[in-house]
This record gives C-alpha cells, structure tokens and sequence, in this order.
C-alpha cells in the first residue's frame, strides 16, 4: 500500500520526504521576461517547472514556454563539450576539445585575422540573448573591430531611431503611462501573445480600469479583442494611416497647439505634407473604412494626453517602416502626449532605471566609422552608434561590402532568422573561421570550427530586477549540464586569451564578478541578495525624470521634430527629413504575386528558432502553417489542412493550409524561425527598408497555387 502511494506521489510530483522531490526558486531566462518559477527538482535534475507567487504581477501564472522549460533543459540537441569541426561545413561532424584548447585556438585565430587583414574583417554578433551584451562589446572594443552585430538589425532599433531622431537620443521608445492613461492606442503589438505575463498584465490592468482603446492590427487577437475601434490596415501600409489621422486631426484644429509651439519645430511642412493624405485616399491605401479611421483620430485627439503602445517588430518589418514608425510617434507630438502624465513617459523611476543598470552601459564602438554598414545606412549610422547594421552579411561574407568579413565570433545566432539564410549558409563556407556559441548543436552551428557549449539561465547564478525595485535571486537549479559555461565566462575566458581588460578599473574576470558588479547599481551586495530568497529592495534607485525634463529633449534643434534634422543630413534616398509615405506594393510585382505575406506574427507557443525543438510546443504546430482568410481560401478553391505550394519572387514551398477568419483577407500569415520549412527562404534579402535596413518580413508578396497531383 505505502509502494503504491509513493509512486502515486511521484506520479503527480509532490514534494515531499517520500518522493525525494524539492522545489528551488528559478528565474525563466527562455524569452528575456525573467519570470520567477518553480523547478521541481529531482536526483538534481528539473522534473517540472511552475510558476510562482512571488513573481509581482504574475499571481503564479507562466507562460507555456516557461512550463515547458525542462524540454529545453534537457533536449538531445543540448551542446555539452567545446567541439570543433571535422567534416565539412553544415555536415554537423564534431570532435570533443577542452575548453583551453577552444580559447586558445579562437584567440590565434581572432589574431590571426587581425593581423593578416585588420580586426574589422572579424564580426562579433549576438542573437536574442541580450544580458551579456555591454561585456561583449568591451570584448568587440579591446580586440578592435567596429563590427558588432546583433539580432536588433531586424528588431527594436527601427523603432528606436524612429523616436531618437524625433524626440532625441534619450528616447529609445515611449512607454505608455499604463496605469494613469485615459485613452491607449495599441499599434502593431500582441503583448497577451508576445510579452511576459506580467507585462501582458499591465495592458489588461489598463483595460480593466476601463481605457478607451483604439487597436491597429490587420488580424484579429485576443488585443483586439478588446477594442472600443479596430483599425485593421493592409500590412505595411501604416505610416498612410497615421499621416490620415494627423490630417484629421490638424483639419479640425484638435491639435495640441500650445505644446506644438512650445515643444516642437517643422509643424507647418509637416501640415502641408499631410494634406495629400485624404480620408478617401488613406482608404484607399490602407483598406480601413475612412469613417473608422476619421473616429480614431478624433477620439485620440480629444481625449489625449494618449500614449501609443509600438513594437519592436512589426511595424518597422516594412520598406519603409522606419518612417511609418516616425509617422506614428509624431502623433504624439501632435497630440501633446509625449512626455506628460497619462501619456508617454520614458523612463520612469524603478524597474527600468535598473534594468538599465544591471544590463551596463553598452559601450561606443571603436572605429565606427569605419564600419561595414555606415555608407549604406546613415541614419542608422547617425543613430545607433553601438552596433552595425548586419542585414547585409551574406553580402559581406561574400565580400560585397567596403571589405570582407571572414571571421566570425557568434553567440546565439540564428541564420533562419534572416532573410534568405541560404545565401548566408554559402557565406558561412567561405569563412576563415566561425564559432558559434550557444546551448544547443543548431543549425548554424554545423557551419562552425568551434562550437560552445552554453548554460541556460537554470544552470547559473542569476540575478533580476522585478516589480518596480526588488531584487531577485536564483543559485544555480541545477548543475550545467556537461561542460557548460555562461557566455560571460566564455567572453572573461576569452578576454584573458587576447589580453583584454572587460569593466575597466573594476575588471570582470568570470560570472561571479559581473554579478557582483552589476547589482552594486542597487546599493546591495551580491552576500545580501543571495540570502534573500523572497527578494530584497534595492537601496539605491535612479531618480526618474520629470515631464519638464523629459521635454527637454536632445534632438540637434531641442525640440521634438516634425522635420528631422539628423534624416535631413543624410542626403541618401528614402531618407527624407519628412516622414514620407513610400507604398511597399510598388516595388513588387504584385499583378503575379497578389496576396500580401506576413511573417513571424507571434503565437504563445513560438518562439523564433527556440521552440520548433520542444515537442509539448511543436505539438500546436510542428511546421510553420500558412494562415488565410476564408474567403481568400474559398476564391483559391482550397481547403483547410491542404497542401499547398505558397511562392514568391524567390522561391516555394510545400506548407499546410490553415483557414483562419482572424486573418486579414488577401493577406497570409506564416510563422518564422524553423529549420525544415523555413519561410525566410522566401523573402528577398535585396528587400530593405533604406533607411533602416531593416527586412520587409511583414508585407512581401506572394501567390498559393494546390499542390501539383502526378498521375503515374
Ligand atoms: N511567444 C513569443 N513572444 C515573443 C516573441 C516570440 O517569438 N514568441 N518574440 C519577441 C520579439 S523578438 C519581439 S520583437 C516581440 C514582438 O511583439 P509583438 O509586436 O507584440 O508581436 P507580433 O505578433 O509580431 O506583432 C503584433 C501584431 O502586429 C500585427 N501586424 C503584423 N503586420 C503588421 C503591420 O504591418 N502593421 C500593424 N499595425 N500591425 C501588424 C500582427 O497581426 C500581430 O497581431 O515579441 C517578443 N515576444
Ligand atoms: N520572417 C521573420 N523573421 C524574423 C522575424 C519575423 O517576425 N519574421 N522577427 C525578427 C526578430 S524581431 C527577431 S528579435 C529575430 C530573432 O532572431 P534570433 O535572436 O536569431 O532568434 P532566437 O531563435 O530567439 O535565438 C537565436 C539563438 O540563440 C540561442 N540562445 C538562446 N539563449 C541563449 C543564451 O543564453 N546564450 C547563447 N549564447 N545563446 C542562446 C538559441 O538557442 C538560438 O539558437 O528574428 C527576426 N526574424
Ligand atoms: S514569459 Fe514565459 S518564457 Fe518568458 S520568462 Fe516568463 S515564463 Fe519564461
Ligand atoms: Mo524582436
């Protein structure tokens, strides 16, 4: 009877004596969200991950990803020992080394390269991963190469020199103030889909107090949903739409005069430019029905101050999203919500602040003049002064660029994300040299020389900022599996190699002092925090800023502009001082490809390259589907669950069919980041936004034809 109830206990995981099993606090690194869990543990392995209470604002709830965290714990993919290649490149043939042996023979080949062609023919690059970054950089700077490269080629920075060059550098993104806001526009984001849930929360904390919310999203989601008006326009076509809705605005004289004279400067070029954008031709543009749109821009106006909700994502993943993005945030101006209570307020006292702290300064590059992208892309250039734009890499590895790039030092890069990545897989054969560090044997890195074997945020000591200033713990949940290192130690260990000094007069030598370091921003010791389980207040935060310094903005001219002064100094193409309207559609052929293809919208379950591996996810969707509006399925005669051929000026693919009536008919969705069946094959990596460089992954063009049926 007792056999039985201990195996009936083990079954259902219940911690206790019997079953061996113990509950340690972790910190879910998977998305970046630092979500506080529960990992069950047993015989010192995670048998179960849950959430936990203690996590502000999530009441124990976790995202499916989080509760599916052993899968990605203990995946056979997972790398376990520094390897280097002994077949050919992509073959995935490896041999195990010793880590000194991997250090060395990267620091002499880093060397190498160095004095052979310079330090800038080497790229350092870093997927999603972004807590180590600042150190890297230190790393990219003592080595001497301007070529740091991340994946915010393809996120974030859009949006971010979007609001830089308009309300100065300061301002990487308005935040909405959530929880005083009257009236909340969400544009382009799915947060119940693609935030934590703690920051999903905040939105639905706004909704519950009773926000008049305006959605702009062609699909229908659970965001929408919630919706008082839901614009729903063409992909891509979003800088036509808010250039509509300042027209309204200014020709009902529901401007914010005042603040636009005290605050800003280009109004009257601004208004005469918006005038060619009637509520008749933004219909016709955009497809949303002009009475909608006309009621949107009168309802923002009238009840601002009204902060708009943007992503990093898709909104810039357009040919000219970085100027659909300056469209939109010059609503703000517009409106006199940037900067003020109930509006817009970058960044506020607590959690940010330190966020900031604890991710360090990222630093200037060295020689970012000398870049491989600056000439390509100025504004970016002027902009974004800590990285590279590196949308161009199968270019430069080609040697298409000023010069080539033939070594390359990676961690967590992810080649499906690009457009075209077989054009970076013939790239990755021409390489001197490649290391890929990252937890698992991925793709890319069967290209690799080396391969790294790195810790997921279980295996390490971690440190988070949660709720608006407590500090978080998590000793490590477990022990790394194999040899694992965290990519800080990969990048001290490194540095000793090359003889380079990473946090300058307090040097950082392993994990333990970066930790060490980074909460002293907090005015705690790391002794303090690691006896703290339930958390601890930080003694130390940064004082926030107050509207009237927020307004003070650091633009060339200090003031916010409708003219932007930095696109003015460009002198390139595409990057007009005015936040031009540009219809991607032109520069397609679309009379062959009519149906418009959106990529990568995100699914709960998904995410990028991450989950394709983790069979509880992949279960929802093993291979990426093609997602259309019924009536787009009925015209096309095809049926749900079809094999269909989905093509595009540079290629096709067999995918199955999803009829789904919350797409936006005539365009289809497909999701991005699998290996098998990877959709960015399909989307032409000529296909940029000039002044970004950003990809146009939300609004490419494409046809579906039934698959061909060969009789014998
Ligand atoms: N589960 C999950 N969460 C994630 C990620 C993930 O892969 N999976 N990725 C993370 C990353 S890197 C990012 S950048 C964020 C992105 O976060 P979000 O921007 O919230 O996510 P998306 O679903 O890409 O886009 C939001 C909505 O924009 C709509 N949309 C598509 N094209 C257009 C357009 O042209 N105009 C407008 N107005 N809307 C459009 C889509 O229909 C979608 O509902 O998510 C992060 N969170
Ligand atoms: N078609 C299309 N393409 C897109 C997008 C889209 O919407 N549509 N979205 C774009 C956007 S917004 C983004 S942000 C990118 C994301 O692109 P990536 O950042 O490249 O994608 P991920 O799959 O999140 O992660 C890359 C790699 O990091 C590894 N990794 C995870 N954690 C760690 C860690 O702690 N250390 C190390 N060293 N490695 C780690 C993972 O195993 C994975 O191999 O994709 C872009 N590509
Ligand atoms: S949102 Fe999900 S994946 Fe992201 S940190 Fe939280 S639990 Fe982990
Ligand atoms: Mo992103």
């Amino acid at each position: 009877m007792k056999a039985l109830e201990k195996e009936e206990l083990l079954r259902a995981k219940i911690p206790c004596e019997e079953t061996g099993i113990t509950v340690k606090t972790g910190i879910c690194g998977f998305c970046g969200g630092s979500c506080l869990v529960n990992a069950y543990c047993k015989d010192g392995k995670v048998i179960k991950v849950e959430g936990n209470k203690d996590m502000p604002g999530s009441n124990g709830r976790i995202c499916v990803k989080g509760a599916a965290l052993k899968q990605s714990l203990y995946h056979p993919d997972r790398l376990l020992y520094p390897m280097k290649r002994v077949g050919e490149r992509g073959e995935g043939k490896f041999e195990r080394i010793s880590w000194d042996e991997a250090l060395t023979t990267i620091a002499e080949k880093m060397t190498e390269t160095k004095e052979k062609y310079g330090a800038k023919e080497t790229l350092i690059y870093v997927g999603h991963p972004k807590w180590f970054r600042p150190q890297l950089t230190e790393l990219a700077n003592g080595y001497g190469t301007p070529n740091f490269g991340t994946e915010s080629s393809t996120c974030a920075y859009s949006l971010m020199m979007a609001c830089m060059s308009t309300f100065g550098q300061e301002v990487r993104m308005p935040m909405p103030d959530m929880q005083r806001c009257k009236i909340l526009v969400v544009w382009g984001v799915n947060s119940l889909y693609s935030n934590s849930v703690t920051a999903g929360g905040a939105f639905i904390g706004a909704v519950k107090r009773g926000v008049k919310l305006i959605v702009v999203d062609p699909r229908c989601t659970p965001t929408s949903e919630h919706a008082d008006i839901h614009l729903r326009p063409i992909p891509g076509t979003d800088g036509a739409l808010a250039l509509g809705m300042a027209r309204v605005i200014i020709t009902e004289g529901l401007q914010n005069q005042e603040y636009i004279d005290k605050y800003t400067i280009g109004f009257d070029e601004y208004k005469d430019y918006v005038m060619q954008f009637t509520p008749e031709r933004v219909e016709e543009i955009t497809g949303v029905p002009k009475e909608d749109m006309t009621a949107a821009a009168r309802l923002m106006a009238k009840e601002a101050p009204c902060p708009i909700q943007l992503s990093a994502s898709p909104v810039v993943h357009n040919v000219n999203g970085m100027q659909n993005a300056r469209a939109i945030v010059l609503l703000l101006a517009l409106t006199g919500s940037f900067g003020v209570e109930g509006g817009t307020l970058p960044p506020g006292p607590g959690r940010a602040v330190l966020r900031e702290a604890f991710l360090g300064t990222m630093h200037a590059r060295v020689d970012a003049d000398q870049d491989l992208s600056h000439e390509e892309f100025p504004a970016w250039a002027r902009l974004t002064a800590q990285e590279a734009q590196v949308t161009r890499l199968a270019d430069y590895m080609e040697g298409k660029g000023a010069y080539p790039i033939r070594t390359i030092l990676s961690f967590g890069m992810n080649h499906h994300m690009w457009p075209r990545p077989d054009r970076l897989e013939e790239g990755f054969k021409k390489l001197d040299f490649f290391v890929s560090a990252d937890l698992y044997m991925t793709d890319t890195g069967k290209f690799a020389d080396i391969v790294l074997p790195i810790q997921t945020s279980l295996e390490r000591e971690q440190v988070a900022v949660l709720g608006a200033d407590t500090v978080y713990y998590q000793a490590p949940v477990v022990e790394p599996m194999g040899e694992a290192r965290s990519d800080m130690d990969v990048i001290t260990g490194l540095a000793e190699k090359l003889g380079i000094t990473i946090g300058g007069e307090e040097p950082i030598r392993c994990h333990e002092d970066y930790l060490r370091k980074s909460v002293s921003a907090t005015g705690l010791t790391l002794e303090e925090i690691r006896q703290a389980p339930k958390g601890i207040k930080a003694r130390k935060i940064m004082p926030g800023r107050t509207s009237e310094q927020i307004l003070q903005v650091k633009t060339p001219s200090g003031k916010i502009e409708f003219v932007s002064s930095i696109m003015a100094s460009c002198n390139k193409e595409g990057n007009e001082a005015l936040p031009v309207y540009h219809d991607f559609r032109e520069k397609l052929p679309m009379d062959e490809y009519p149906l418009i293809l959106t990529t990568g919208s995100r699914k709960p379950q998904l995410f990028h390259s991450r989950t394709y591996r983790m069979p509880w996810l992949a279960n929802l969707e093993e291979y990426p589907l093609v997602e259309i509006h019924p009536d787009d399925a009925q015209k096309l005669g095809m049926e749900d669950n079809e094999i269909v051929m989905i093509k595009t000026p540079v290629g096709s693919m067999e995918l199955v069919l999803s009829i789904n009536s919350s797409c936006l008919p005539g365009a289809v969705n497909v999701y991005h980041g699998a290996g098998d069946k990877d959709i960015n094959l399909l989307i032409d990596d000529n296909y940029l936004d000039p002044v970004s460089g950003f990809p146009g992954y939300k609004s490419y063009c494409c046809r579906l034809e039934k698959k061909e049926v060969h009789h014998e």
